[in-house]
């Protein structure tokens, strides 16, 4: 049984604010926002985490770069943003299911860790 929090919103069982959809991603708002616009960017295939990215998996991460200049300014960030991807348990990933965080809507501090 997948208990994947991530792939039950990609399948409609948890709702989700969507802001993109298409056959292979999904981008919807972050539950607990970390910055104004805080969305969360998936594959729809479950890949646990970037250190499961291979190169027969890799092309839905490729789609996924090349949907965000689109997703970006439909929400409005026409400044600039931050992408974010914690990996791991020292990268403090709480969900296992491949997200990319985009983070904007205002100047964001500048540090990485
Ligand atoms: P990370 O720590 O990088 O694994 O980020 C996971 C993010 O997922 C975190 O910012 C909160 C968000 N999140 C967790 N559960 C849900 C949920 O059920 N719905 C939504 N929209 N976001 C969630």
């Amino acid at each position: 049984m997948n208990d994947c929090i991530f792939c039950k919103i990609i399948d409609g069982s948890i709702p989700s604010k969507k802001v993109y959809e298409d056959e292979k991603i999904l981008a919807f708002h972050d539950v607990q926002p970390q910055a104004p616009v805080h969305v969360l960017i998936v594959p729809k295939e479950h890949i646990c985490c970037a250190d499961a990215i291979t190169e027969d998996n890799a092309a839905v991460v490729a789609h996924i770069f090349t949907k965000i200049p689109a997703i970006t300014k439909s929400l409005g960030l026409t400044n600039g943003y931050r992408i974010v991807n914690n990996c791991g348990d020292d990268g403090c990933q709480s969900v296992k299911h491949l997200h990319f965080h985009i983070l904007g809507g205002t100047q964001l501090n500048g540090q990485m860790a």
